[in-house]
This record gives structure tokens, sequence and C-alpha cells, in this order.
């Protein structure tokens, strides 16, 4: 079954220079590229991607993070995508990830690591939705 995941390129990985190196292991990795795009969130978007981590003790320092510089959004495609991804990313703390994966390669630290990857089917639909309209997919 093929289905479809959302990951966002974070402003550490793009201050780094890492983008392309990213969308490369992705595209390798068998992911066709749905929809995708270069954009900032402010300060509020940041917060309202993130409400599920509102009442954590993070969310201040996690949104200030994520509108600190430009992100790359995009739709992936794959059989088994959402699960797929997050092995391809790695544990969300980089110093914990395997070998190989994104967030060991290329991320900062627990709180600047790299990249996002949705949990669930669900989450991938409104996440997606968040950032991109039916006009951009393809
Ligand atoms: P993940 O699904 O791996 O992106 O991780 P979470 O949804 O648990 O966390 C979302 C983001 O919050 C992480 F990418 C980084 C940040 N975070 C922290 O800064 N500190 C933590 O203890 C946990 C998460």
């Amino acid at each position: 079954m093929t289905n479809r995941t959302f990951t966002m390129i974070k402003p550490d990985a793009m201050r780094n220079g890492h983008a392309g190196a990213i969308l490369d292991k992705i595209t390798k990795s068998g992911y066709k590229i749905i929809a995708l795009k270069q954009t900032k969130l402010s300060l509020e978007k940041a917060g309202e991607f993130y409400e599920v981590h509102k009442e954590r003790p993070f969310y201040g320092e996690l949104t200030q993070f994520m509108s600190s510089g430009v992100i790359i959004a995009a739709i992936l495609e794959k059989e088994n995508a959402v699960a797929d991804f997050r092995t391809l990313i790695g544990a969300t703390d980089p110093s914990k990830a395997d070998e190989g994966t994104i967030r060991k390669l290329f991320a900062t630290s627990l709180g600047e690591n790299a990249v996002h990857g949705s949990d669930s089917d669900e989450n991938a639909k409104i996440e997606g939705d968040f950032f991109f309209s039916g006009l951009e997919r393809f």
C-alpha cells in the first residue's frame, strides 16, 4: 500500500547547508516528492503546528527555534511512508540515533534535530494540509 508522510527540514539543517544532502537521501530512499516548498514559520504559526506540545517545558524553545529561519516543507509518498521515514530520520535525540540516519548525520542537538517526520497517517494528513493546498500537490 502506497501512502504519504510529511517532513520539514528544520532551520538548523538549512543554516548548516544540509538541505541538498537531506533531500538526496530522501529521494534515494524511494520517496516521491508530492509537494515541496521553502518557507518560514512565524512564531504564531510554529505554535499552531506544535500545539500538541503546548504544555511541555520545551514548547517555548521549540517554537522560537522553528520560527528562527527558513525551512523546507514536503509531502512524501512511498509504501509504508510514515513508519519507514521515522526509521530513516532516527531517534528524536541525535546522540541516540542509529548510524546513517538523517538525524545522526545532520542534526545539531535534541532541540535542533534537523528534520521532522509525521508520527501517524492521521498527523501526516493534518500536517501536509497545514502547508499545502490541493494545487501544490502532484
Ligand atoms: P519527533 O516525533 O521525533 O520529532 O519528536 P517529538 O514529537 O517528541 O518532539 C517534537 C520536537 O520537540 C523535537 F523534534 C524536538 C523537540 N523536543 C525537545 O526540544 N525536547 C524534548 O525533550 C523533546 C522534544
